[in-house]
């Protein structure tokens, strides 16, 4: 139905219609065809970038190249949607680029996210694999393709969604960047209960304002070790007794994700000294 807006509510109180939204409609010709969207349901969830109500899931789709792998990127927006207490899964896609040595180090990194409990997926346009875990993942939910621009997440929607149409572009440059080919973020029915959303690529992975002491929280491995520091005051950088550097040095623990997460945590921290 084609719907306008003015002034929708979501408890009394006016907000923006958002891409996954529950709403009302009041229906305003005869054959149903037209409607005005007046109230919004309370929201399971939100990503407000791109803004998604309602997602029980995010597939964040990478590359290990064109765009080169940003385990970075990864991990600020595992963090990010373990605030916003939404599921992630993992896809690496583009997997037909690869050489024998590159499939390795690659399978090194899947080890690491899969020991800390994240789903991960392999996929590839040309060869079409993957696809079929991706449904499976998606299956009975609402669920959002994020990731870099680039890295091939209309090119595996039109792959679940033959009769869709989807913009894809080749990544250019020297550096192997996507070019922000999707616009505007889109949600599709594969079923009665499933929907997936493709969205826009990003360049760089925006976090969510926590508390620094409870950025930890949000990396499993990490919040898993901490109640074995000596001191329960300990930022699991360079003091003594912390677990967390106990099982970095032991290989148990990736020491760039110990990285990322004290980038996290001082960026918190910076943040709220500017409050
Ligand atoms: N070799 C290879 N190329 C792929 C694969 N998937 C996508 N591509 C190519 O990568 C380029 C970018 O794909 P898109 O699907 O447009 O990427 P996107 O993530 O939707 O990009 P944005 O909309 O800019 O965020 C296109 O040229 C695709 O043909 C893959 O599995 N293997
Ligand atoms: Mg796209
Ligand atoms: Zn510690």
């Amino acid at each position: 139905m084609r719907c306008t807006v003015k002034g929708a509510l979501l408890n009394g109180k006016k907000i923006r219609v958002s891409t996954g939204d529950s709403v009302e409609v009041r229906v305003i010709n005869r054959d149903s065809s037209e409607g005005v969207i007046c109230e919004v349901a309370e929201r399971k969830s939100f990503l407000p970038r791109p803004p998604l109500a309602n997602l029980s899931q995010v597939v964040f789709i990478n590359c290990f190249k064109q765009p080169n792998l940003d385990t970075e990127a990864v991990d600020r927006f595992l963090f990010s949607s373990a605030v916003y207490g939404i599921d992630a899964v993992i896809v690496f896609n583009k997997t037909d680029l690869l050489s024998e040595a590159e499939t390795a180090e690659l399978a090194a990194v899947e080890r690491r996210y899969r020991d800390i409990g994240y789903k991960i997926i392999r996929a590839s346009v040309p060869r079409k694999s993957g696809v079929s875990e991706i449904i499976d993942t998606c299956r009975g939910k609402t669920g959002a393709f994020t990731g870099l621009s680039g890295v091939g997440k209309s090119s595996l929607l039109s792959l679940i969604f033959p009769d869709s149409e989807f913009k894809t572009n080749n990544v250019s440059g020297a550096r192997g960047r996507g070019t922000h080919t999707t616009t505007h973020t889109k949600l599709l029915a594969l079923d009665e209960n499933t929907f997936v959303a493709d969205t826009p690529g990003f360049a760089f992975v925006d976090v969510p304002t926590v508390n620094e002491e409870s950025v930890a929280e949000y990396f499993p491995e990490i919040r898993d070790a901490i109640s074995k520091c000596r001191f329960n005051n300990c930022v699991h950088d360079a003091e003594p007794g912390c677990k967390v550097t106990e099982l970095i040095d032991s290989g148990e623990i990736a020491p760039w994700r110990r990285e990322h997460y004290l980038k996290i945590y001082r960026e918190m921290a910076r943040r709220r000294k500017t409050y």
